[in-house]
């Protein structure tokens, strides 16, 4: 059976999941990979209307063979439909960032995805730590034990100091998961690659910007 990989981008409101998801998305089509985007408003993602109405909710194209739909129908049976009618090779998916990602994983896990199938990247804002452990601890506490690869992105706008809390942050949590520190707006493609294979190449950059 036609068995896509899953790529989860996670993490709280406004973090980053879509910037990083558009960029993976973009370089996956470029390498003529075939890509469905599931999110959970099409608003959010500015997708224009190269819509299709097919499998009973609306479809659109986007980069060159990548498909995008919404959570309207569920999740299984988006899912479902996707991997009956095309042959692909990744979903992306963003779920909210108000709801808890382990929430996700039951569904997943009916449509027959192992945890080895599903990449799960934690997106951390480090402008905001402070205020995620003050308020957001159930959050975090949920959302990154799940996490594959976690990335701190906004490093261009980031102190050292925030940083280096995310990093003590993530830790705290999950002391195994990889940590790549990104500026999403200078992502390159081996970067792309770390959180594609889930692979660090070098946890500690000694230059954040
Ligand atoms: N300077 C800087 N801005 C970033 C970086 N990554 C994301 N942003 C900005 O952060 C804002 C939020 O990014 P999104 O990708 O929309 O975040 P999101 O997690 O999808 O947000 P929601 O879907 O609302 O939860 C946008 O204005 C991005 O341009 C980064 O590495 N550096
Ligand atoms: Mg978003």
């Amino acid at each position: 059976m036609n068995k896509p990989k899953l790529i989860l981008f996670t993490g709280f409101l406004g973090s980053g999941k879509t910037s990083l998801l558009l960029k993976v998305a973009r370089y996956l089509a470029g390498q003529k990979k075939q890509c469905a985007i599931i999110v959970n408003e099409i608003g959010e993602i500015g997708i224009d209307n190269l819509q299709m109405k097919k499998m009973g909710y609306d479809v659109w194209e986007l980069f060159g063979g990548c498909i995008c739909c919404t959570l309207a129908a569920s999740l299984e049976d988006t899912i479902e439909q996707l991997t009956k009618n095309y042959v692909l090779e990744y979903i992306l998916m963003e779920p909210s960032g108000a709801a808890d990602p382990g929430a996700l994983y039951q569904p997943l896990h009916h449509c027959q995805f192992t945890d080895d199938q599903i990449n799960n990247v934690f997106i951390m804002d480090p402008t905001r730590v402070e205020m995620f452990e003050a308020v957001l601890q159930p959050y975090l506490q949920s959302a990154i034990p799940l996490a594959n690869i976690t990335v701190i992105n906004k490093i261009d706008v980031a102190s050292v100091e925030e940083i280096e809390t995310s990093n003590q942050v993530i830790k705290k949590y999950n002391d195994k998961v990889p940590i790549l520190k990104i500026n999403l707006n200078r992502l390159d493609e081996n970067q792309i690659q770390q959180i594609i294979k889930r692979k660090v190449e070098k946890e500690h950059v000694s230059e954040y910007l």
